[in-house]
């Protein structure tokens, strides 16, 4: 079970780090590179997807990553869509701090029967959308306005209906490129009230960033444009001191 892994990070209070890759931007040479950088700096995860993808090379991608390497291969899909067998796990996100019902549950009937085939392990996850000072793609194609990082308590009260309903993870997203990640506050506000799993992302590109997110109390911290850009900076961004 891959959702273990991140389980026992909640339990122990550790946190950990996933690389995402855009199939979109991720030419099998840049696989390559960020691969080799993650030899010496072990993520707990590879996640796969983008919020609007432009090209078909998805499955391509899912393969090439599955063959170069062991890493748990998680589709974290910007449509539900965005299904392949050959990867380990599905983020199934159901967009809650939004109201659009197709993101919420209408995709999630309609992607129901090619999932339960496709053999993927399901995370049942509470997307949480924050502000991170700009408009994301995600918050974009969605059609549904983020919450104010300002205003944690709404952030909290998402966060508590999400896991009286039964979700197994929590996302906290300031979308891809964010210029501000999510808050220490809210990420606090958050672990304080709610026991699940919690998935941190967008705009985290310094040391002191990762340092934050994880002293608040992430389990796991999502990687995507900073090391996109330069695959070296992992050394930097990942270090034993912080996880
Ligand atoms: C976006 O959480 C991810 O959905 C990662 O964001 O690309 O800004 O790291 P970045």
């Amino acid at each position: 079970m891959f959702l273990k892994t991140l389980i026992n990070r909640n339990l122990h209070n550790t946190c950990g780090w996933a690389l995402l890759i855009d199939p979109d931007k991720a030419t099998p040479e840049h696989i390559d590179k960020l691969l080799i950088n993650c030899a010496h700096h072990k993520p707990d995860y590879v996640f796969a997807g983008g919020s609007l993808l432009t090209t078909d090379t998805f499955s391509e991608t899912i393969k090439d990553i599955k063959k170069k390497t062991n890493f748990p291969l998680v589709i974290f899909p910007g449509s539900l869509n965005q299904i392949d067998r050959n990867a380990d796990a599905f983020l199934l996100i159901s967009l809650v701090s939004g109201r659009n019902p197709e993101l919420l549950i209408g995709d999630h009937v309609k992607a129901a029967p090619s999932l339960k085939n496709s053999g993927l392990e399901i995370w049942p996850t509470a997307y949480i959308i924050i502000d991170g000072g700009k408009p994301t793609t995600a918050s974009y194609m969605s059609n549904t306005p983020p919450i104010p990082d300002d205003k944690p308590e709404i952030t909290v009260s998402t966060a508590v209906a999400a896991e009286m309903l039964g979700f197994k993870v929590i996302y906290l997203d300031a979308g891809s490129g964010a210029v501000r990640p999510v808050s220490s506050k809210t990420i606090q506000a958050v672990k304080k009230n709610v026991n699940l799993p919690l998935i941190v992302g967008g705009g985290i590109n310094t040391p002191e960033k990762v340092k934050a997110a994880s002293d608040a109390g992430a389990n796991l911290i999502v990687l995507g444009n900073a090391v996109e850009q330069n695959p070296e900076i992992l050394a930097e961004l990942v270090t034993q001191s912080t996880f």
